[in-house]
């Protein structure tokens, strides 16, 4: 009796180190954002009054309020998790999400970061910036920034969708930063599309987010391997 009762923990044992393993998360999200309606034509930005800024460029510089393809892919919309993640805390990525200005004009336009994840604003330009987020939620702040200068090191200690960031000597500059406690967010990219990976298997509530045409939510059943599909129309 003695020994069947150890044989019996000893596989016990056993079983639950096969745990993990069973449970890494393996599910994903995808699909495209499109808009269906009449394409908003986009104004080219006025950089006159820079010469630094305007000498850097030999084309119109369009505002990237909208950025859509042909067949109405849209781009710069992020997409994320809102709803239905267990209560962890997820680890914040030691790799800086970057920001760059080239040609005052700031690269990506829309940016998702982890919470308390270091954003890095850097100053490719032979002209001056000054960094100046907007939120509702997290702290204003504004920072100077000289020609080729030092980058400006940054987090966002509270989650918010949308900030907009704009550069105090360039009325045109814009981009926005979405702050997340979580890693399952994604940007869609010039084609609209978007992946989410390494979600556990579960029901969850996406997001989309653009900056002109707002906000749409989806209930999406994520599998424990392999990719659900989820597909957003801004009108
Ligand atoms: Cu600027």
């Amino acid at each position: 009796m003695q020994a069947h009762l150890s044989n019996l923990l000893v596989g016990t044992a056993s079983c639950l180190l096969a745990i993990p393993a069973l449970a890494a998360d393996n599910g994903a999200v995808s699909g495209k954002v499109i808009f269906k309606g009449a394409k908003p034509v986009m104004r080219p930005l006025t950089m006159d009054a820079t010469p630094a800024c305007a000498k850097q460029h030999t084309k119109p510089v369009l505002s990237e309020e909208v950025v859509m393809a042909g067949d109405g892919s849209l781009a710069n919309v992020f997409v994320y998790v809102k709803a239905g993640l267990a209560a962890k805390t997820w680890p914040v990525p030691a790799k800086a999400a970057t920001i760059n200005q080239i040609g005052c004009v700031y690269q990506p336009h829309v940016v998702g970061v982890m919470v308390g994840q270091n954003v890095e604003f850097l100053n490719n330009d032979p002209t001056g910036h000054n960094v100046h987020p907007l939120p509702r939620v997290n702290n204003e702040w504004n920072q100077s920034q000289s020609p080729k200068g030092d980058p400006i090191v940054r987090t966002f200690a509270k989650p918010e969708i949308g900030i907009p960031v704009k550069c105090n000597l360039h009325p045109w500059m814009r981009v926005y930063v979405n702050a997340v406690e979580h890693p399952f967010f994604a940007v869609t990219g010039p084609d609209g599309s978007f992946s989410i990976k390494g979600l556990p298997a579960g029901e969850y509530t996406l997001s989309a987010w653009h900056e002109r045409f707002g906000t749409q939510d989806f209930k999406v059943k994520v599998p424990a391997t392999g990719a659900a599909t989820a597909n957003f129309t801004f009108k």
